[in-house]
């Protein structure tokens, strides 16, 4: 820790002043180019000012790795610029086109940011999760020789609304979370509303009962000073009962207004009305705005007393727009400083006009004194922080001895179980998680191989007791699952934490985590964010669809297939045969660890660049094919489909289908094989890349690549123009409703639409329309000719 104050009160200014003019600057230039104003946040940034400029250039070690609250962007940057990893340009482009962006972000800043943050509560509830991923991967007796390093958020105090926050905190009790710090900007104030009154007790309650140390940094030094004053005392009583609204309204008005209030209030009792006479109208208002988030001697011997793996909260007090002329208005969350507020704010700082990106413009202390400075500040004393890890050979094929029918989802369990048998590097590597669906999800096999990680070893009761079960449920150091509990907000968090640990401990895991796919939705922002700092992991989701059909509608998920097409970062795939799998998830292990290269129509699919996964599995048993799987199959499956019947030059109608649902649209074609015909079978197991594939083929092509050719192209480019396609899957029809457009031919897509319910498989696929006898129906309406015999009449349901 750095202790030169006098710099430090420099930098602080500085940083102030350069968020305040980054966003100043980046609005007043895109205001004349197109007259909108892009808010920036000058408010939400200076009130963690103080905070961050004690972090940064004093508190934080190399090792450490930070989620800056979303609003204190421009902060962020600014300390950035003033280590020399962020660039003026960047700083002059904020907000803009290839600019700095207005919330940290991993993938898309230069500046070396640990973690993106952008939805309030993620990237808070990330460092928990990245703090047991390093207990994780330094229990495995991998990254020894690097320090333990300190996960730290500083979250805004309506961040703390959000719920996940406190699934996170459970999770971390559960654990034993260590070496985690939350410093929560006590601003009381949100984007609408003023902070209720008291809740930082509620909080500091909360945090102690989850085994946190809490530190409330209420007062600054000036403010702890004055109480030891004549009258002291009840200046403190009156700012302990003084209402944040009130507290809130007398910063934004000043030191005049204090001194009003003061006296009314307390003026009249004793020596206390002397202490604020003593001071000037400034000064009086410098004390009062002196809360411990704004006074670095505080903050600094506050970290350092907390420098142990405790997980400790900070609880700090701190004013919004501090500093500047919205201090404490409660508008201010997107309020921008006119130009005139912001002119006077220039000359206060001392810049001068065209200086205003001088690093040590305007400070009293010699720039010299100020380099030295930063030279020696510990948090950039490493070099680049983003480190990385060896590629982890994945064995090309994946084997395991499958039924004649079976479920994709128990040929997944099987595979992992297979893994689990080996002691590879690969096998090592792998982390497993569920948010309580372990066993249910086939992960069992998997973890009665590998055990339960926990940093304290516990034993299975039964097996201790000898009472027969058929999973080992034995807790240890060397375990490669992490249970979790229900809460799919932790699942994805977790596979975020993860799925960086690359980058984070210089350490690769491969973590696969395993879900029902309806509840993916209920962690969708999580898994969002996940991919959106490009964290590598495999989810697999299952069971799916009405296919599930006695679990009824709550279970039974519809919309997934769409969420997996459009998720960036995220290749999904919805496997009908477990051959199927196998390659995929062989290709999968390999394709998240793919780094490098830029994105670009070439690589759309980003087979170069990598990505994590997303496996739609089925519970439904099916007739499995016997086959050879050749190379060219296994790259037709990777590449999102294949033919499983080729269609016949004159063919009037191919059946496309994704997943469990296979057998239908067998039965389907079989059924129309006498009335039409050369009927084509087209097994689609990833609508994703597909979908990818062609997208970017036709904008490469309307980019002067002329040979730009997509796999779906190609699949159908025999395909006669009146033939029809009808489209099925268990899900919603959206889906494969595209294919008609590749090479303009009729479609009739087939899914669900509306929610599930109870039933024999049969009831549910004739009801949602998607059995043998409905595509065979599709089939007759799209591709009309003589009637097909074995189609018989549709009930109404
Ligand atoms: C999940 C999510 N919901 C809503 C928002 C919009 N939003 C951004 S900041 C904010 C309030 C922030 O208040 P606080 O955390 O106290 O930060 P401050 O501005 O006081 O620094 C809201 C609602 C968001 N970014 N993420
Ligand atoms: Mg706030």
């Amino acid at each position: 820790m750095t202790d030169d104050i006098a710099a430090l009160r420099e930098l602080e200014k500085k940083v102030l002043w350069l968020a305040s003019w980054t966003i100043h600057n980046a609005n007043h230039l895109r205001e004349n180019d197109d007259g909108l104003k892009v808010g920036g946040h000058q408010a939400s940034s200076a009130s963690v000012a103080t905070i961050m400029t004690a972090l940064y250039f004093a508190v934080l070690r190399p090792q450490d790795r930070v989620a800056v609250k979303p609003h204190a962007s421009p902060i962020f940057h600014a300390i950035q610029y003033l280590l020399g990893k962020q660039t003026r340009e960047r700083l002059e482009a904020f907000r803009g086109y290839r600019g700095a962006q207005s919330y940290p972000s991993r993938t898309k800043d230069v500046d070396d940011v640990d973690f993106s943050t952008g939805s309030v509560g993620l990237g808070v509830a990330q460092t928990l999760f990245s703090s047991l991923t390093q207990d994780y991967v330094r229990a495995h007796g991998w990254g020894l020789d690097r320090p333990e390093g300190r996960m730290v958020a500083l979250v805004g105090d309506a961040e703390l609304d959000e719920g996940n926050i406190f699934e996170a905190l459970l999770e971390g009790w559960k654990q034993g979370l260590r070496n985690c710090w939350w410093i929560a900007d006590y601003n009381r104030q949100s984007l609408d509303a003023v902070v209720r009154e008291g809740l930082w007790e509620r909080y500091e309650q909360l945090f102690k009962n989850f085994g946190w140390d809490v530190v409330i940094l209420k007062y600054g030094s000036l403010q702890q000073a004055a109480f030891k004053e004549p009258g002291g005392e009840k200046l403190r009583q009156w700012i302990d009962n003084c209402p944040n609204p009130l507290y809130s309204a007398l910063v934004f008005a000043g030191g005049a207004a204090w001194r009003k209030r003061l006296h009314d209030a307390i003026g009249d009792q004793g020596d206390v009305g002397l202490l604020i006479d003593k001071r000037s109208d400034d000064e009086l208002a410098a004390l009062m705005n002196n809360l411990g988030g704004h006074d670095l001697p505080s903050l600094l011997e506050a970290f350092r007393n907390a420098d142990n793996d405790r997980p400790t909260c900070f609880i700090s007090y701190t004013v919004k727009g501090f500093g500047l002329p919205l201090a404490g208005h409660k508008d201010n969350h997107a309020g921008l400083m006119t130009p005139a507020q912001m002119e006077t704010f220039r000359q206060a700082m001392h810049v001068r006009r065209g200086h205003e990106w001088g690093p040590f413009e305007g400070l009293s202390m010699p720039s010299e004194r100020l380099e030295a400075f930063l030279d020696r500040v510990p948090f950039a004393a490493a070099g680049a922080r983003r480190l990385d890890a060896p590629v982890i050979e994945v064995p090309a094929e994946l084997r395991s001895a499958f039924q004649a029918v079976t479920s994709t989802q128990t040929g997944f369990g099987a595979l992992l179980n297979d893994i689990g048998r080996t002691d590879s590097d690969f096998a090592r590597h792998i982390v497993t998680t569920s948010p309580d669906v372990t066993v249910s999800t086939n992960l069992g096999g998997f973890v009665n191989r590998r055990g339960l990680f926990a940093r304290q070893a516990m034993a299975d009761t039964f097996k201790s007791e000898r009472i027969p079960s058929t999973f080992n449920w034995e807790f240890s150091p060397k375990g490669q699952h992490i249970e979790l509990g229900i809460a799919e907000m932790n699942l994805f968090i977790l596979l975020s934490a993860l799925g960086l640990s690359h980058a984070i401990n210089g350490e690769r895991l491969l973590p696969v985590g395993t879900l029902y796919d309806p509840f993916i939705a209920r962690g969708l922002d999580a898994l969002n964010y996940a991919c959106y700092q490009d964290a590598r992991f495999i989810v697999v989701a299952t069971p799916s669809g009405i296919t599930l059909a006695g679990e009824g509608g709550a279970h039974q998920s519809i919309a997934e297939p769409l969420i997996g097409m459009a998720q960036d970062g995220l290749a999904s795939f919805e496997p009908a045969y477990v051959d199927e799998l196998a390659v995929i998830l062989a290709w999968a292990f390999a394709y998240m660890q793919k780094s490098g290269g830029e994105i670009s129509e070439r690589n759309w699919l980003h087979d170069e660049t990598g990505g994590s996964v997303y496996l739609r599995l089925s519970t439904r048993p099916i007739e499995q094919i016997a086959r050879e799987m050749t190379l060219e199959l296994r790259q037709q499956i990777v590449d999102g489909a294949y033919w499983l019947r080729k269609p016949g030059p004159n063919c009037q109608v191919i059946v496309a289908y994704t997943g469990a649902i296979a057998p239908e649209a067998i039965t389907a074609v079989g059924l129309m094989a006498e009335d039409r015909r050369d009927v084509g079978l087209l097994a689609v197991t990833s609508a994703d890349r597909l979908n990818a594939g062609w997208t970017a083929a036709q904008r490469a092509r309307e980019r002067g690549l002329v040979h730009a050719r997509s796999h779906i192209e190609r699949l159908l480019a025999d395909v006669p123009p009146h033939c029809g396609i009808v489209t099925v899957l268990d899900g919603h029809p959206a889906t494969l409703a595209w294919l008609g457009a590749v090479a303009g031919n009729r479609v009739r897509p087939l899914g669900v639409e509306h929610f599930g319910q109870t039933g024999s498989l049969a009831d549910l696929y004739r009801h949602y329309g998607i059995d043998a006898n409905a595509i065979v129906a599709a089939a007759q309406a799209i591709a009309p000719g003589r009637p097909i015999r074995h189609l018989k009449a549709l009930p109404l349901s």
